[in-house]
């Protein structure tokens, strides 16, 4: 078993004013109900073993189409292997063999059997196998990938599985879903946004997302929020190359 491992600290967030309701409008307006805990920067990256980067959000937000969109940029540049979950399937691992993205032998698919975020916070005993495998099969690699079972706003990763966690919000669930706030939104080290093809359809504003999201994060420029339209690759190549930038050193060419 392991037990929170978070090597960083607390990662949820702390109601500000639990007395207060939401904002109605912005939580730039009102101040964020979660603000980023003090004190947990992320640590250096790993140089003896693969940086592990956690892909976390929402069911359906697009956590797999970043996935795919990373080894697409990613797969000729760095020695590269992704770890899916599913609940009770292995879906999203067969999604990205079949799409080609990647040597299905770097693809491993973890079937949780239970809800996703104990899989990745609670007993990470799956999720450390798949990587420890990869890592014994495949030799020495640059960056592994692990891609949450879609859950809810208040998933996110155990740092003692990853390094690096990325949020992935979309704009279908409407312009509010940043100023809900929740660990992922407020203290993933990269929050994605994806989606933004659907904001006149729905009505999202993008405007009012970067800004909620940006208060809800404390305006930290260690902590970005990158927008994604995932549809036609469109910001995919931003979000690699903030993940080269979480690499120790110039990548070994695979
Ligand atoms: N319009 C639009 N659709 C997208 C975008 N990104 C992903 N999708 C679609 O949204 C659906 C869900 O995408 P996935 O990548 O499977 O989402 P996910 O977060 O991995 O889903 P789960 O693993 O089931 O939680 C798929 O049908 C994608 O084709 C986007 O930027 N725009
Ligand atoms: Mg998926």
């Amino acid at each position: 078993m392991h037990l929170d491992h978070d090597r960083r600290g607390a990662v949820g967030g702390s109601l500000v004013d639990g007395a207060g309701l939401p904002s109605p409008s912005s939580a730039a307006e009102s101040g964020p109900r979660w603000q980023s805990p003090p004190g947990t920067p992320a640590g250096p990256p790993p140089t003896d073993r693969a940086l592990r980067v956690g892909v976390g959000g929402p069911v359906g937000s697009g956590k797999t189409a970043l996935v795919a969109a990373l080894c697409r940029v990613l797969a000729g540049r760095v020695r590269l292997a992704v770890v899916t979950n599913d609940i009770y399937t292995t879906e999203d691992a067969d999604f990205l063999r079949a799409a080609g993205v990647l040597d299905p032998v770097r693809i491993r698919a973890v079937e949780t059997g239970c809800c996703p975020h104990t899989a990745i916070r609670d007993d990470i005993t799956a999720n450390l196998d798949a990587v420890e495998d990869l890592e014994a099969e495949l030799g020495r690699l640059d960056l592994i990938l692990v891609e949450s079972g879609g859950d809810n706003l208040t998933a996110t990763f155990s740092y003692g599985l990853i390094d690096r966690q990325i949020f992935v919000i979309d704009v279908a669930g409407g312009d509010k879903v940043p100023r809900k706030g929740g660990p992922g939104v407020a203290n993933s080290d990269l929050l994605v946004i994806n989606k933004t093809d659907l904001a006149p359809l729905v009505g999202a504003d993008l405007e009012v997302m970067a800004r909620d999201a940006a208060a809800m994060r404390g305006e930290r420029a260690d902590r970005p929020v990158l927008f994604t339209n995932l549809r036609s690759d469109t910001g995919a190549a931003d979000v690699a190359d903030w993940v080269l930038a979480q690499l120790p050193s110039p990548a070994h060419p695979r």
